[in-house]
């Protein structure tokens, strides 16, 4: 099992795209084991972006990624973190495969809907600036019934 950490980011809360996105996870068969509403600020930013601080990008993915709410989840599943990248498609739109969100939803490379971590390293980093250690649920899968085994 793996956990990775999903970000709705805020063009996907500011379109209404919160509940469909959510569902696609669902409907996947991954499990949702935190949720939290939260406004990134520019310290929050520069941390979870660090690998682009020096990019030139980084300035408006800034603005943009502090400019509302997003949506971060703790999301559990067997290969949870290559899952969650597949269904988000390619980082630009312009090469997203149909049928993934940003090929469905998403217009520009700085405008793209959703992260996911990319690695279980990042992972566990992420998740870490998101959520306190008990604000993602465990469960015992063994009797607890909401797990549905595909
Ligand atoms: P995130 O991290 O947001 O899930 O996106 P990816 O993992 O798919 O892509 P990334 O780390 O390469 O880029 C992070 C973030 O920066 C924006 N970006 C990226 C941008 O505005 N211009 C660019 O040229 C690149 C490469 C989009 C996603």
């Amino acid at each position: 099992m793996q956990k990775t950490l999903v970000l709705l980011k805020p063009d996907a809360v500011q379109r209404g795209l919160v509940g469909e996105l959510v569902s696609r996870l669902e409907r996947k068969g991954l499990k949702l084991v935190g949720m939290k509403l939260v406004r990134m600020d520019d310290a929050l930013a520069r941390q979870h972006y660090a690998e682009h601080v020096d990019k030139p990008f980084f300035k408006g993915l800034a603005e943009f990624i502090t400019s509302g709410p997003l949506v971060a989840m703790a999301i559990e599943g067997e290969d949870a973190i290559c899952m969650v990248r597949t269904l988000m498609g390619e980082t630009n739109p312009a090469n997203a495969a149909p049928g993934t969100v940003r090929g469905d939803y998403a217009v520009s490379i700085g405008l793209n809907l959703v992260h996911g971590s990319d690695s279980p390293e990042s992972a566990q980093r992420e998740l870490a600036l998101f959520f306190k250690e008990d604000e993602i649920l465990e469960y015992d899968r063994a009797t607890d019934p909401w797990i549905i085994e595909s």
